[in-house]
């Protein structure tokens, strides 16, 4: 899709074609097709139901892990591509959800707002892999009235942007625009798209792919003079325009390296998130071929991290003769191309409603619809999948109240739940047959960090039929083990 590929020897070239044919935003209809047109039709089936996936308990709960059985309730339907939603921690408990043509919904009280918040649509291209991409409302966001998105513009360029809300707080002005950086991108592909504000320093992360094409043609992510491929961290809510460099960036005092660069190595950093309670930093880093990976950076660090991507791509070597990994950063947990194709980051769960999601991060797959968590503990990391959706899972997000939210790129909005802890729907008529197939076998390896390589039999291939809601009971392959932390 999109950049054009760059063929490269070996076998490698075929799997390299096919990932970037596949394409991040492009689908595949698969067996999904037949699914979507009738998703208007069972709205009210769907509506009523909580679709429910569940696991075995892991036998021995090592570490005390007790992993939830996700319940996904939908929450919106019938928006057009979300493809992000956040809060604005003012208050008010409206949810923002970015449509990628380039609007900006508000959802009150589970309610979808006619009137979009922000609609931008004359100046973003759309989409594929661009589009309007994310929004970030900065601290103390009730007295300031301003936000920040970023977007694609008409040349393709990545546009980090300020705006304004007019007398109205639930219209934004789109003509208050102050562009706060454009970054050229070589190919349509690997714009990266995320930004949020860091929960302890203020400042803004920006995540940049590293420009598109396929195998970084231009070796951008490692090019300590490109700000592709990296995470950027700017000071936008100083008084200097339109940006600052906080002085504690690691190559803030000027050196080979850019002085917005805050870590490097990175591939496509479509969504990223900061654990809400710690600090610490998750990145969902689409891989080229074989391995997705979430790279993890705790709250201390002073950055500057490398992430490894070209030289690497996961914990493998990719496109170095030497393949020197000193100084890297190896992913704290990374899944192979068997369980889909493109990962999507996700938060770390820190709401009241459900005990046993405190302190996991979910994470996604946009290909396969499958949903994992990890959970940090001490020094060890643990991983299991949760649920074998089938949507396009193409973000994650939060509400003010730390509420989890999973995003289909068809247009639905889904709450995360687990069922111990669920809240009967009031309206529930029927709920899902849950069959559970035997105790699938927990995998080790002795990788020093996470392989999620499932092996255990998946009976159930999950039906798109209109009837799918009634048809729910997928049975996971659960993955427990315990890692060494990589940091
Ligand atoms: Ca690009
Ligand atoms: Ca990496």
């Amino acid at each position: 899709m999109g950049g054009r590929w760059q063929g490269r020897a070996g076998s490698r070239c075929t799997v390299t074609v096919a990932k970037e044919m596949v394409g991040f935003m492009h689908v595949i209809r698969r067996w999904k097709s037949g699914w979507v047109p009738e998703l208007a039709a069972t709205a009210v089936v769907i509506s009523v139901l909580a679709l429910i996936w569940t696991q075995p308990t892991p036998a021995g709960a090592q570490a005390g892990v007790d992993w939830p059985r996700l319940v996904l309730t939908p929450f919106v339907t019938g928006l057009e591509n979300p493809v992000h939603l956040t809060h604005a921690g003012d208050g008010s408990g409206k949810v923002f959800v970015v449509e990628q043509r380039g609007r900006i919904r508000i959802v009150r009280d589970g309610v979808l707002e006619a009137e979009p918040f922000l609609d931008i649509e004359d100046r973003v291209s759309c989409c594929g892999e661009r589009g309007l991409l994310s929004v970030a409302f900065p601290p103390d966001y009730a007295s300031k009235g301003h936000f920040y998105v970023n977007y694609t513009d008409v040349s393709g360029a990545t546009v980090v942007a300020r705006f304004s809300i007019t007398q109205e707080p639930d219209v934004a002005d789109a003509a208050s625009e102050q562009v706060v950086i454009t970054i050229p991108q070589p190919y349509a592909n690997h714009n990266g798209g995320q930004l949020a504000f860091g929960p302890e320093d203020g400042y803004l992360y920006v995540g940049m792919g590293d420009g598109g094409s396929a195998g970084d043609p231009q070796n951008n992510a490692q090019n300590p003079r490109s700000l592709l491929g990296k995470m950027l961290r700017i000071d936008v809510e100083s008084d200097d325009r339109p940006y600052a460099i906080p002085p504690s960036n690691p190559f803030a005092q000027g050196s080979e390296y850019l002085p917005e660069i805050w870590a490097l190595g990175l591939r496509n950093p479509w969504r990223f998130s900061f654990d809400s309670a710690t600090g610490d930093l998750y990145i969902g880093d689409v891989g080229q071929g074989q391995h997705e990976e979430i790279d993890f950076q705790i709250a201390s660090s002073g950055g500057g991290e490398n992430y490894g991507w070209r030289i690497m791509e996961g914990a493998h070597c990719y496109d170095s003769p030497t393949c020197d990994t000193a100084g890297l950063v190896l992913p704290a947990v990374e899944y192979e191309h068997s369980q889909g194709c493109s990962v999507t980051g996700g938060f770390v769960y820190r709401g009241a409603s459900h005990l046993r999601m405190q302190g996991v991060y979910f994470y996604g797959d946009y290909c396969s619809g499958r949903i994992w968590g990890l959970k940090r503990a001490g020094q060890e990391w643990y991983g299991a999948e949760l649920a074998n959706t089938g949507y396009r899972i193409v973000s994650f997000g939060e509400d003010e109240n730390s509420n989890a939210y999973m995003l289909d790129y068809e247009g639905g909005i889904y709450l995360l739940g687990d069922a111990v802890h669920a809240t009967p729907t009031p309206t529930q008529t029927a709920a899902p047959t849950a069959t559970q197939t035997a105790a699938p076998t927990a995998t080790l390896t002795a990788t020093p960090m996470a392989t999620l390589t499932a092996t255990s039999t998946q009976t159930a291939t999950p039906s798109r039929s209109p009837t799918r809601p009634t048809e729910q009971a997928l049975f996971l392959p659960i993955i427990l083990k315990p890692w060494s932390d990589s940091q």
